[in-house]
């Protein structure tokens, strides 16, 4: 069989009339329908000269359409390039020029504000995903023949490209093969049990890792069906519980869910499982919906560059503040992170992984792309933690500056250079602290450059010009000077405990 994705999971589509997409009007799309649409899509890339290899970018509000376009660039063998939403023109000019794609897609709303930047890059095909006229995706894709042959591809072929932000430096474009997303969703449908019985309660973005692959991929393998939410509101989910058998979610969605009163046991009885992951699960958040509603949330990990890497187990213990151990056919282990030697069970050091899953490489950069692997081929996450005597993984820091908020990951260099860049400000540091809603919250510590106080809420407005709102600092606070150590050094570390208290109630 070819390593094209699509074809798992055409082949492991039982009926054509199965639900696939169930949105909350009511209207049901079927396995059918999906292959139909899909291949509409894709005659229609075809037809507007998108060849395989290329990259067809997508920033659209969550949409059945954008299920159809990603799927139609797995069949055509098209690079799926999925963005933000809350990216503002500035950081899409970045990626649009770094990826080139040959095709952009978007809201009907933006395309005006897109077209000139995307112009003065080069790009000249953008198109609305859906809109009245004749020319969005979706009208051109309706005038299409629905057959359409899936490309023969190998596995190691690019299915999609996601951006991730770097520590330092420029953000980078992690190229994702067609057998990384089919090793991990297909290890995923097995550990956690996934059938066509399922329901999975979708109210994840679909432009991040979470949100379209390890929901939708295993959903898709499994043959089950989703629930497709337009975002993560409170009460959709509520509603939406006895209609489900599965969800997905971010910390941010379980700490919600347990701060409203109609969260019940009753409520959650007829979910089989709660996932967490992206960002750490709390011990205490863990053990409360466990006491709420007698189900414990399978907390997993995982990262764009390899997707999950481990999980709870399904069956078994599902340990509070652990992230489980790793998927069949991955390998992981905790090494020093200066030598990359491996460490004694109890040791703390940084994980590292080999398996199917793990990305390709950075597009167009050879060199940032070698300093993530070890000679021996071992992926270097960057996140730090020891396994535990019974073999548990349990991550309990993070070799690398970053801040994740509601399961966004914010790096603070990014954020420094923008703070610094504004004449008020001499210097700064971005950390992120304890937040009770979003787990952690961007804050900047600053010194003024003397000319006069500093103006929080016009620091946070200049920031929002070229930012996405959710890297906008919470809270930017002036110091006279920022503590150092003998090497010159920001010691962030003095920052966290100092301001640690700041968004607590
Ligand atoms: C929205 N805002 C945020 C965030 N989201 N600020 C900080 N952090 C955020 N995550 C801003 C909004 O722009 C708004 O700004 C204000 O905060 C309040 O918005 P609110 O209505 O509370 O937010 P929301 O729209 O309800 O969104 C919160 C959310 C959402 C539901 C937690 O951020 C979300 O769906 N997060 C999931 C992200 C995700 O899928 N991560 C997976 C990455 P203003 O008030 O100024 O207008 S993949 C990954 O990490 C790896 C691979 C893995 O392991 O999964
Ligand atoms: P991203 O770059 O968006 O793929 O984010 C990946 C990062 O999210 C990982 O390197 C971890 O730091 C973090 N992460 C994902 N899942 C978990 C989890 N269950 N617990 C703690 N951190 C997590």
């Amino acid at each position: 069989m070819s390593g094209n994705l699509f074809d798992t999971i055409e082949t492991g589509i039982g009926s054509a009339g199965a639900p696939f997409l169930i949105e909350p009007s009511g209207r049901t799309v079927s396995y059918g329908e999906m292959i139909a649409t899909s291949g509409q899509y894709a005659n229609a890339l075809a037809q507007m000269g998108v060849a395989r290899g290329d990259r067809v970018a997508v920033q659209a509000r969550k949409c059945a359409e954008c299920l159809w376009l990603y799927l139609a660039c797995l069949r055509l063998g098209a690079v799926y390039l999925p963005l933000n939403t809350a990216y503002t023109a500035a950081e899409i000019a970045y990626f649009a020029g770094d990826a080139e794609p040959s095709l952009f897609v978007c809201d009907a709303e933006t395309l005006d504000g897109l077209r000139q930047p995307l112009a003065a890059i080069g790009l000249r095909q953008i198109r609305a995903i859906t809109a009245p006229d004749g020319e969005s995706m979706q009208s051109v894709a309706a005038d299409m023949p629905e057959e359409f042959e899936t490309a023969n591809l190998s596995g190691d072929d690019l299915a999609a490209i996601l951006y991730t932000s770097g520590t330092t430096g420029r953000s980078k474009g992690a190229m994702i093969t067609h057998e990384n997303l089919r090793s991990n969703a297909l290890a995923l449908v097995d550990i956690w049990r996934f059938s066509a019985a399922d329901v999975l309660l979708h109210a994840l973005p679909i432009y991040h890792t979470h949100g379209l692959f390890v929901a939708t991929n295993t959903v898709m393998l499994a043959g089950g069906a989703m629930l497709f939410l337009p975002k993560f509101d409170v009460d959709g989910v509520l509603s939406s519980l006895s209609k489900s058998t599965a969800m997905m979610g971010v910390p941010t969605f379980y700490i919600r869910l347990l701060a409203h009163p109609d969260f019940t046991r009753q409520r959650a009885e007829h979910m089989r499982l709660f996932i967490s992951g992206s960002a750490p699960l709390s011990a205490e958040i863990h053990r409360e919906f466990t006491a709420r509603t007698g189900k414990a949330i399978l907390e997993r990990y995982g990262m764009t560059e390899t997707n999950m890497i481990t999980s709870n187990p399904y069956d078994g213990k599902r340990k509070p503040s652990a992230v489980g151990f790793p998927l069949p056919g991955v390998t992981a282990r905790i090494a020093d992170p200066e030598t990359g030697k491996g460490l004694q069970q109890g040791e703390i050091g940084v994980i590292e992984l080999k398996g199917p899953n793990v990305f390709k490489g950075y597009w167009r950069m050879p060199e940032k792309t070698a300093e993530v692997f070890r000679n021996d081929g071992h992926f270097i996450t960057g996140d730090l933690g020891y396994i535990d005597d019974e073999g548990y993984f349990t991550i309990s820091g993070r070799d690398k500056d970053l801040i994740i908020s509601g399961g966004l990951n914010v790096y603070p260099a990014e954020i420094e250079n923008a703070l610094d860049a504004l004449g008020a400000i001499s210097e700064s540091a971005v950390i992120g602290l304890p937040h009770p809603d979003f787990g952690e919250a961007v804050t900047a510590i600053v010194v003024s450059s003397g000319n006069g106080p500093i103006d929080e809420q016009a620091i946070r407005d200049d920031l929002a010009a070229d930012l996405a709102k959710f890297k906008i600092p919470r809270r930017v606070i002036a110091l006279e000077s920022l503590p150092r150590n003998t090497m010159g050094k920001i010691q962030k570390n003095r920052l966290r405990e100092e301001f640690a208290g700041l968004y607590q109630p």
